[in-house]
């Protein structure tokens, strides 16, 4: 098989990087080693940007989540037992729309089968190769069969466990990580979320994150440490600690009921440089992994495939290799502001182990800092609502 790029991964960053090459007439197959199912069952992000509802409506993937998506004007913060509203659409224009990742894959997934593009699922041992010629390809095993796809590009959209950046010589890679010292217990629930906005509560007990995917479906988070399992999380134990830690009327207010979803995700930070090899370009959590604290994961997948799509096109439209030149230093640029942002949101709304009383009270100085000053809250909202590609 040929085609002129070659997509390595079928979440949100390679669906969509699919979509956008289709929209400009850029050939492309996507590799997936997973089944449809496995990817439609993660549970994961659930907050976009302007930015990429408006990339998911230039590829016609964005009917439903204007009908269903909840477009939302702020946030709150809770500490010291108060509930403080951030307005961000007040001082940047710009709103988020709560639309679960999940909803974003099957729309992509559903684009591109009646775009009848060629999507390979449950790909074996998927491999890229010679992507530092000009003639890379990429080879994997189907039903037991060996197959190999020759390319003119390799994206390497197969998340932080996947074979891209694995396939990179590490004398080729920079990597910056910071991994912290708790984890976040999620669980989803058909109840009605506690409030019309986001709580991010900073609580002695731990973090708390009252969100949601519907109005009639709830996503919270509490902070758990690294060493916790799921398993010695009851439903009734993980009701009782959140409710400790929002407050009092968000607590007296909850609508509890059964977990249809609850797992435990480690959190850090972490950034590959560069995002280019040769004829192989990462995009995605491939390349970085942010707390989910800011909610910039799964933008910032976007943001990276819409610089990527933009080379790609210019390479065959304009036959100038300066977007693809380019591409890294573009993306990174974004990346390391988002990066930024979701480990400040996190060092200040975390309770971290090892540091004392006076940590505490400088997470409480600079909240309140925040919800008392314009340029404070302006500038946490602009990189909340997303900041320009
Ligand atoms: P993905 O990891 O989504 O997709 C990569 C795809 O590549 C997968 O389908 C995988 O099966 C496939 N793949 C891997 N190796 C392969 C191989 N060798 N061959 C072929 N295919 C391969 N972000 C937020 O903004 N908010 C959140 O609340 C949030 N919660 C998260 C919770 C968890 C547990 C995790 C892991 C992430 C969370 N994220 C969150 C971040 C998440 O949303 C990512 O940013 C987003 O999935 C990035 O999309 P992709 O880059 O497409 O990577
Ligand atoms: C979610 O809805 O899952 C979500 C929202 C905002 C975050 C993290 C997770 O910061």
């Amino acid at each position: 098989m040929r085609t002129k790029v070659a997509i390595i991964g079928a979440g949100p960053a390679g669906l969509l990087l699919g979509q956008l090459l289709h929209a400009y007439g850029v050939d492309n197959v996507i590799l997936e080693r997973q089944t449809p199912e496995y990817v439609l069952g993660r549970i994961r992000a659930g907050l976009l940007e302007e930015g990429t509802v408006a990339l998911l409506e230039k590829v016609a993937a964005a009917g439903r989540l204007h009908q269903e998506g909840l477009i939302h004007h702020g946030i709150e913060l809770a500490f010291d037992g108060a509930r403080h509203r951030i307005d961000m659409h007040a001082t940047t224009g710009k709103t988020v729309t709560i639309y679960g990742q999940t909803e974003v894959t099957l729309d992509l997934m559903n684009a591109r089968k009646a775009a009848g593009l060629t999507s390979i699922y449950s790909a074996a041992e998927v491999k890229p190769h010679d992507f530092d010629t000009d003639h890379p390809r990429v080879t994997y095993v189907k039903d037991g069969v060996a197959h190999e796809i020759q390319c003119d590009f390799i994206a390497g959209c197969d998340g932080f466990h996947g074979v891209s950046r694995a396939s990179v010589p590490a004398s080729a890679l920079k990597t910056y990580e910071r991994v912290y010292p708790f984890g976040w217990l999620g669980i989803l629930s058909e109840t009605p979320p506690v409030s019309p906005e986001l709580i991010y509560s900073n609580h002695e007990r731990g973090f708390a994150l009252c969100t949601m995917r519907s109005t009639k479906r709830s996503r919270y988070y509490v902070q758990c440490p690294l060493d916790d399992h799921v398993d010695q999380w009851s439903d009734q134990r993980f009701w009782d600690e959140l409710r400790r830690r929002v407050d009092q009327k968000a607590a007296d207010e909850m609508v509890i009921g059964p977990s249809i979803e609850k797992s435990i995700a480690p959190l850090r930070s972490f950034v590959a440089e560069p995002m280019r090899f040769g004829r192989m370009f990462l995009a995605g959590d491939a390349s970085h992994i942010v707390p989910p604290t800011g909610a910039k994961g799964l933008n910032l997948a976007a943001s990276d495939v819409h610089y990527l799509s933009q080379a790609f096109r210019e390479f065959y439209d304009d036959k100038s290799s300066a977007g693809i030149d380019g591409y890294s230093a573009r993306a990174l640029a974004r990346v390391w502001k988002a990066v930024r942002f979701s480990w400040w949101m996190t060092s200040m709304l975390h309770r971290f182990p090892d540091e004392g009383d006076f940590a505490a009270r400088i997470q409480i100085a600079e909240l309140n800092y925040l919800v008392s000053s314009q340029a404070a809250s302006t500038s946490l909202s602009e990189n909340y609502v997303g900041l320009p590609f």
